[in-house]
């Protein structure tokens, strides 16, 4: 259950974020109209939002699920695999300094995206992947121990088609992932069901779920329906400028519950 969302605008520089997309750029004025609807989604999941404004020094600004890990038990700031977005980090920790003690870091050598931790029910799936490296892995795993979290490793670098592990892979809540086919079924994915998206829907498996809600991508209509067959209330959202810079549901918020 989340009571609380953490979101950055996308700026007028949003059409220089990384991309290996090979889709063409961005337009950044209807990446703020989709970033806009996106909010009202979340808002209509019965969050609170606190918006930060664009960050005119990083392109990549609004994908904060990268830069922190935020539990409801604790957050982490990550340190990205990418250069170019290690100062996004700065700006992310001060936000949420007042909302959590005391938040550690990912230190050098260690790098980590957050868009490679899948959290299911208190037990996180940590990617390794082309952000993700091993010492920023198990730098998190002990955080996480430290904060009374299990946690395993599932290598996706031999898959460059998965920019991180939550590109292919989403929980529904429930036992249940999203994935796609070419996700290594691994021994730390062994305890759940898999509901496999189909290989002309890849994109799909980086879904949201918002407590009843379930938040997808617009125009993927097989992964709608089998999400709508467990019950879900979906809502579809336009996602095709974040699409082009490799960005998913996920990867536009940072979602906590708290009581307080
Ligand atoms: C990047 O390459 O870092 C951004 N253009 C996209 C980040 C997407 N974030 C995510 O999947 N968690």
């Amino acid at each position: 259950m989340f009571t609380h969302a953490l979101l950055r605008l996308p700026g007028d520089n949003f059409a220089q974020g990384l991309t290996q997309a090979g889709e063409g750029a961005p337009d950044p004025e209807r990446a703020a109209l989709q970033h806009q609807r996106y909010c009202e989604a979340l808002d209509n999941c019965g969050l609170s939002l606190t918006i930060l404004p664009a960050d005119a020094r990083h392109p990549d600004g609004c994908f904060v699920e990268d830069t922190a890990l935020v539990t409801d038990r604790g957050a982490i700031v990550t340190r990205p695999g990418a250069p170019s977005r290690r100062g996004e980090v700065d700006l992310i920790e001060a936000a949420l300094k007042g909302l959590f003690p005391s938040i550690p870091r990912i230190e050098a050598p260690g790098t980590v995206d957050a868009g490679d931790v899948c959290e299911a029910d208190g037990h996180f799936l940590i990617g390794l992947s082309a952000r993700t490296n091993e010492s920023g892995a198990h730098a998190l795993a002990d955080h996480l121990d430290a904060l009374g979290y299990r946690s395993d490793i599932v290598d996706i670098r031999r898959l460059p088609k998965l920019l991180h592990l939550k590109t292919g892979i989403s929980y529904l809540g429930e036992g249940r992932l999203l994935a796609t086919r070419d996700l290594p079924r691994s021994a730390a994915l062994a305890a759940y069901e898999i509901i496999e998206v189909p290989d002309g829907e890849r994109y799909a498996a980086n879904a949201l779920r918002v407590n009843e809600y379930m938040l997808v991508a617009d125009g993927y209509p097989a992964t709608r329906a089998a999400i709508e067959s467990l019950g879900f209330e979906v809502i579809a959202l336009d996602m095709s400028e974040f699409r082009k810079l490799d960005g998913g549901l996920s990867c536009l918020s940072l979602r906590w519950h708290t009581t307080s």
